[in-house]
C-alpha cells in the first residue's frame, strides 16, 4: 500500500498539509499533522497517517485544490549521467569535455550537485523558466528521492531539473549556470509514501510538451533504466554532510529531447511518473 501527501493553498491563503483519497486532498493539518517533516521524520510514518482516519477531516476535491511545492526546508541537489541516453546526448553536445560523462557513468562515485534552495523551488502550475541567455532550453523528468534527516529515503516525488545544454555543453564549469537559475526546479504534485525501491523500479516515467495545443516532444522511460541504487545515490548525497532537514535528490534524467529541440515561453511541460501523478508548468522567459 502506498499513501500520497502534499502540500495545498487553502481558501483563506495558508499553507497545508494534505493527504491524497480518491478525487479529493483531505486536510490533515487539521488532525494536527502542521508539516511534511513531521511525517517524513517519524519512525513508522504510514502507520501515523493511517491513525488520522480515526478523525473527521475535511476534504476539498482535487480539482479546486492548488498545489504548493511539496518541500519546506530541504535543500534540493540532484545527480547526473544515470541513464545512458543523459550520457550519450552530454557526449555529443560537448567536445573537450564528452569524457567526463562517461567516466562517471562508469565510476564508482555518482555525479552529484546542488540544485536549489526550498524557497525557490517551483509547484504544479507555477511557470518553469528557461534562461534568456540559452539558445537550447530542455525539461528533465526526473524521479526524485525524498530523504530524511537519517538519510533513509522516505518517499518520492517529480522532479524537474531544467537545463541550458548549450551552455553546459560549451564548457562543464558553466554547469551551475546551466542548471542553477530562476525557476529551474520544479516538483510536485504529490510525495508517495510506502513504496519499496522494487515496486519504484517498476512505475513509468514520462514527458509531454504543448506548444499551441499540439504535442510537440513526448518521451518515456523507467526508472529500471537507472544505473545506480536509491540507496546507492542518498549514501553519497549523506557522506560528510548532514542534512538537517532532510534533502530532496532528483535521480538524473533518462529522457533528452533530440537536438532540434528546444523548449519556448508558453509552452505546457506535463511529466508523468505512474505511482506519483502528474507534474504540470507552463514555461517562462527569465
Ligand atoms: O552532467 C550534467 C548533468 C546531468 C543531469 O542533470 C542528468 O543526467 O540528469
Ligand atoms: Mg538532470
Amino acid at each position: 500500500m502506498t499513501i500520497r501527501i502534499g502540500r495545498f493553498i487553502d481558501q483563506d491563503g495558508a499553507v497545508r498539509v494534505g493527504m491524497a483519497e480518491g478525487p479529493a486532498i483531505v486536510d490533515i493539518s487539521s488532525a494536527g499533522v502542521k508539516s511534511l517533516a513531521s511525517i517524513l521524520e517519524d519512525e513508522q510514518p504510514m502507520e501515523l497517517l493511517s491513525r488520522l482516519s480515526e478523525y473527521t477531516l475535511r476534504r476539498r476535491p482535487l480539482e479546486k485544490v492548488t498545489f504548493a511545492p511539496p518541500i519546506e526546508k530541504q535543500e534540493v541537489w540532484a545527480a547526473g549521467v544515470t541513464y545512458t541516453r543523459s550520457k550519450q546526448a552530454r557526449m555529443a553536445e560537448s567536445n573537450f569535455s564528452a569524457t567526463a560523462y562517461d567516466r562517471v557513468y562508469e565510476a564508482e562515485r555518482p555525479e552529484l550537485f546542488f540544485k536549489c534552495i526550498p524557497e525557490k523551488v517551483v509547484g504544479p502550475g507555477d511557470p518553469v523558466g528557461i534562461r534568456k541567455d540559452a539558445k537550447w532550453s530542455v525539461p528533465e523528468p526526473e524521479l526524485a528521492l525524498v530523504i530524511n534527516s537519517s538519510g533513509k529515503v522516505v518517499g518520492y516525488t517529480i522532479g524537474n531539473d531544467m537545463s541550458s545544454r548549450d551552455i553546459e555543453g560549451e564548457n562543464l564549469l558553466y554547469l551551475p549556470q546551466a542548471k542553477i537559475y530562476r525557476r529551474s526546479c520544479a516538483l510536485g504534485p504529490w510525495i508517495t509514501l510506502g513504496a519499496t525501491e522494487e515496486v519504484v523500479r517498476q512505475w513509468k516515467i514520462s514527458i509531454e510538451v504543448h506548444r499551441e495545443r499540439a504535442v510537440v516532444f513526448s518521451g518515456e522511460t523507467s526508472p529500471a533504466a537507472m544505473k545506480r541504487s536509491f540507496d546507492e545515490l542518498a549514501s553519497f548525497l549523506f557522506r560528510s554532510q548532514t542534512f538537517e532537514h532532510g534533502a530532496v535528490l532528483l535521480t538524473g534524467t533518462g529522457i533528452v529531447p533530440p537536438d532540434t529541440f528546444t523548449l519556448q515561453p508558453k509552452d505546457i511541460v506535463d511529466i508523468h511518473i505512474s505511482g506519483v501523478g502528474t507534474l504540470s508548468n507552463p514555461v517562462v522567459a527569465v
